[in-house]
């Protein structure tokens, strides 16, 4: 049966434009009054993180504000809890606060106080079963796990939670296919695998799943037309796949499993030849999210005009490096 796809427009781009994505980022965050701005209030800090990162990649610090990043954070730190939250007046959750986290170890502007409040706010949000919760509210997600075992990482302070038993709840949601979903017994998914092996990775405990079976299934994302991932069986592929699917299969080391030049090709493809930036598909509109991850996988592809990414923390390998984590 054929699979869902997508074919490559003949006009799309074939090229990396990496003066466009510069321009796109630095745009972007002019557009304070905005509606397409405004409406990702809720996610603000992840949305900094994103653009940090992409212009880290691409040499462009100077296309952003850095005193005005760093002043935001400190508005988003949560003196009570030790959290940071999206946006000023939000409640603080891990996500942001990795957000943060990791804009803050890449400008080298780690404070005391930022540590000592994320171990609190993180170990605080460590259930019984090892895994975590993203806030006071209760949601529980492997991606949370990610988040506080990147997030202490970075901090250089793991011993802050229980890293055995998050790394048991991790392996209690492995799937018979060898992938990992969002919980226990929830389907595999492309972006839990990523925080999954993430987690394993960071805790040295990659020993503990079948390597090879995962290997497989992450491989088997890739489609026939496009040569673009998805992110579980029949769906269609989208850019961001390329990074939660291929960092993946990089902590896995078997790269070679899967054709990177029609990847390649389909990441290209994503970019908008007028506007900058990557959409999720040839064609649609572009976002930070998708320009962040195109970026991030064609660097990780061995495009020379991009810096090297990590895969673990998608951060610019020399932070990771300066971090003593590489
Ligand atoms: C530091 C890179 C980094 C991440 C922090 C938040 C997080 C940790 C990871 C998110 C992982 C994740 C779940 C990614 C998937 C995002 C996505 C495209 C969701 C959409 O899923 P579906 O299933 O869409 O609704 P399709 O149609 O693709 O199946
Ligand atoms: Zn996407």
């Amino acid at each position: 049966m054929e699979r869902k796809d997508v074919d490559l427009p003949a006009d799309a781009p074939k090229a990396f434009l990496r003066q466009q994505h510069i321009d796109y980022i630095e745009q972007w965050n002019k557009r304070k009054g905005e509606f397409e701005y405004v409406m990702s209030e809720y996610l603000r800090m992840s949305g900094l993180y994103w653009c940090v990162t992409a212009l880290e990649l691409l040499d462009s610090r100077d296309k952003l504000d850095t005193a005005a990043v760093l002043k935001f954070i400190d508005e988003c730190f949560d003196d009570a809890s030790g959290g940071f939250s999206a946006s000023q007046g939000h409640d603080p959750h891990l996500l942001y606060t990795l957000s943060a986290v990791q804009i803050l170890c890449i400008y080298d502007a780690m404070q005391q106080k930022y540590v000592d409040g994320a171990c609190k706010f993180i170990a605080a949000l460590q259930r019984e079963d090892g895994s975590f919760q993203g806030d006071e509210w209760g949601e529980v997600d492997t991606r949370f796990s990610f988040c506080a075992l990147a997030a202490l990482s970075l901090l250089g302070k793991l011993d802050a939670i229980n890293v055995d038993a998050a790394v048991q709840h991790v392996l209690r949601c492995l799937n018979f296919d060898g992938g990992f979903g969002v919980g226990t017994e929830s389907e595999s998914h492309a972006g839990q695998i990523y925080c999954c092996v993430g987690v394993l990775t960071i805790a040295n405990r990659l020993y503990s799943i079948d390597q090879t079976k995962l290997g497989l299934w992450l491989s088997q994302r890739q489609l026939e037309r496009s040569g673009g991932f998805n992110g579980r069986p029949e769906k269609l592929p989208d850019v961001c796949y390329s990074w939660w699917v291929l960092s993946s299969i990089q902590m896995l080391q078997c790269q070679d499993w899967i054709d990177a030049d029609r990847l390649k090709a389909f990441i290209l493809a994503c970019q908008d030849d007028e506007s900058g930036g990557f959409a999720d598909r040839p064609g649609d509109m572009v976002d930070p999210f998708h320009t962040l991850f195109g970026i991030a996988a064609l660097s990780m592809l061995g495009e020379s005009d991009i810096d090297r990414v990590n895969c673990v923390y998608c951060m610019p390998h020399r932070v990771i490096q300066r971090l003593g984590l590489a």
